[in-house]
C-alpha cells in the first residue's frame, strides 16, 4: 500500500511537470471558436431568412456599456452568408427612428419575403400608447433600407389582454406553403397569434392565444419540417427553450419538451430555426463574449439542429466550435 508521503511526492512531481515551460509548450490548443459568430459587436434576438442561396441574419444590437444591467437597443443589424461560417455585415437596415410613432427599444424581430418584398416585424416601445408595440417595415431588398410600411403600429399594448406593458413583443412570422396564408405569432407571458392579410401589414380576423405551452415566457418561433409545424419558445427565467408540434399551423399544439438549456451567461434565450443546403440550424444568443458579455451584451451563435425519425427535435448541443462551412 502506498504511503501518504509517496502520494504527495508523486503529486508534487506532476505539478512541477505541468508548470514546466516544456509541458506548456506541448499543451494542446482549444478548438477554434466559431461561436459566437459575430465577435466585434453584441448581437441579440436572432432571426434568419434563407433567400436565393443566401442566409440573412437579423439581430438586435445590444449597446449597453459595461457594467450597465439594462437593455440599450436602438437599431437592428444585418449579416449575410452563403456558408453559415463567413458573415458579411451590411449597414444597419433598420433603426427605431424609422417608426416615427415609436420611442426606442429595438427588441426582437423577424423578416420574411412575400411577392418580392421583404417585411420586417419588430418590437419597439411605443411613443404615446404605454407599452411595447409591433411595427412592420418593408423593403425591396433583404438588406434594406427598410421603411415603415403602415405609419402606425400593427399591434398595440391596448389590443391584447395582458395587464403587463411588455406582452406585445417577439414577433415571428410564418407563411404556410400549403395555403399561402401568413401568420404572426408573438408575446411575452401570453402566446398570441393572428392571420395577416395578403398585404402583410394588417391582421385578417381575431387575435387568438395558444394556452397550453407550459411555463411560456416569450420568443416564439414557428417553422415547418417534413409536414410538421413547430412552435418553439422561451420558458421560465432564466430561460430555457421548449417546443410543441402540430399538423396544422393553427394548432392544436402538443407540447414535446425542452429543446435547449439555459444559454451561457444570459438570462434570455432566443432562437431562429432554418434549413440551408440540406442541414438544419439552430441560431440563438448567449452572453459568452469575454469579458463584458452577459444578459445585456449578448452574442449570436449557431449550432446544428437534428430531428428524430418521429419528427421530434433532439436537444440542441451548444458548442464553442459552431458549425462547419455549408457546401
Ligand atoms: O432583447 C430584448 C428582449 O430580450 C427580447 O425581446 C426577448 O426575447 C429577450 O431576448
Amino acid at each position: 500500500m502506498k504511503t501518504a508521503k509517496t502520494i504527495s511526492s508523486q503529486l508534487l512531481a506532476l505539478l512541477l511537470l505541468v508548470a514546466s515551460p516544456a509541458a506548456q509548450a506541448q499543451a494542446p490548443a482549444l478548438p477554434p471558436a466559431g461561436n459566437p459568430v459575430i465577435k466585434d459587436k453584441y448581437t441579440a434576438d436572432p432571426a434568419a431568412l434563407v433567400h436565393n442561396g443566401t442566409v440573412y441574419l437579423y439581430a438586435g444590437h445590444d449597446e449597453a456599456p459595461a457594467p450597465e444591467q439594462r437593455y440599450v437597443m436602438h437599431e437592428w443589424l444585418c449579416y449575410s452568408s452563403t456558408d453559415m461560417v463567413t458573415w458579411k455585415e451590411h449597414p444597419s437596415p433598420l433603426n427605431v427612428k424609422a417608426f416615427a410613432w415609436a420611442k426606442d427599444d429595438a427588441w426582437a424581430s423577424q423578416v420574411v419575403e412575400r411577392g418580392g418584398k421583404f417585411y420586417w416585424y419588430a418590437a419597439v416601445e411605443h411613443g404615446s400608447v404605454p407599452g411595447k408595440a409591433i411595427g412592420v417595415a418593408v423593403s425591396d431588398s433583404p438588406t434594406g433600407p427598410f421603411k415603415d410600411a403602415r405609419g402606425s403600429a400593427l399591434v398595440l399594448n391596448s389590443q391584447t389582454e395582458s395587464k403587463i406593458f411588455w406582452d406585445d413583443i417577439d414577433p415571428t412570422v410564418f407563411i404556410d406553403k400549403k395555403s399561402g396564408q401568413a401568420y404572426l405569432y408573438w408575446g411575452n407571458s401570453h402566446c398570441y397569434w393572428a392571420k395577416l392579410k395578403p398585404n402583410m401589414t394588417e391582421f385578417d380576423g381575431e387575435i387568438h392565444q395558444v394556452t397550453n405551452l407550459p411555463s411560456y415566457t416569450e420568443a416564439p418561433w414557428v417553422h415547418e419540417h417534413n409536414g410538421w409545424y413547430y412552435l418553439s419558445y422561451a420558458c421560465q427565467f432564466p430561460e430555457k427553450l421548449a417546443y410543441a408540434m402540430s399538423r396544422s399551423i393553427e394548432g392544436p399544439w402538443v407540447f414535446k419538451g425542452l429543446l435547449n438549456e439555459v444559454a451561457g451567461n444570459s438570462n434570455t434565450n432566443h432562437q431562429a430555426i432554418i434549413e440551408f443546403k440540406g442541414k438544419s440550424y439552430f441560431v440563438y444568443h448567449n452572453g459568452s463574449i469575454p469579458t463584458d458579455g452577459g444578459s445585456f451584451r449578448r452574442s449570436v451563435c449557431i449550432d446544428y439542429l437534428y430531428y428524430n425519425p418521429d419528427g421530434t427535435m433532439k436537444r440542441v448541443v451548444m458548442t464553442t466550435e459552431g458549425v462547419r462551412a455549408a457546401k
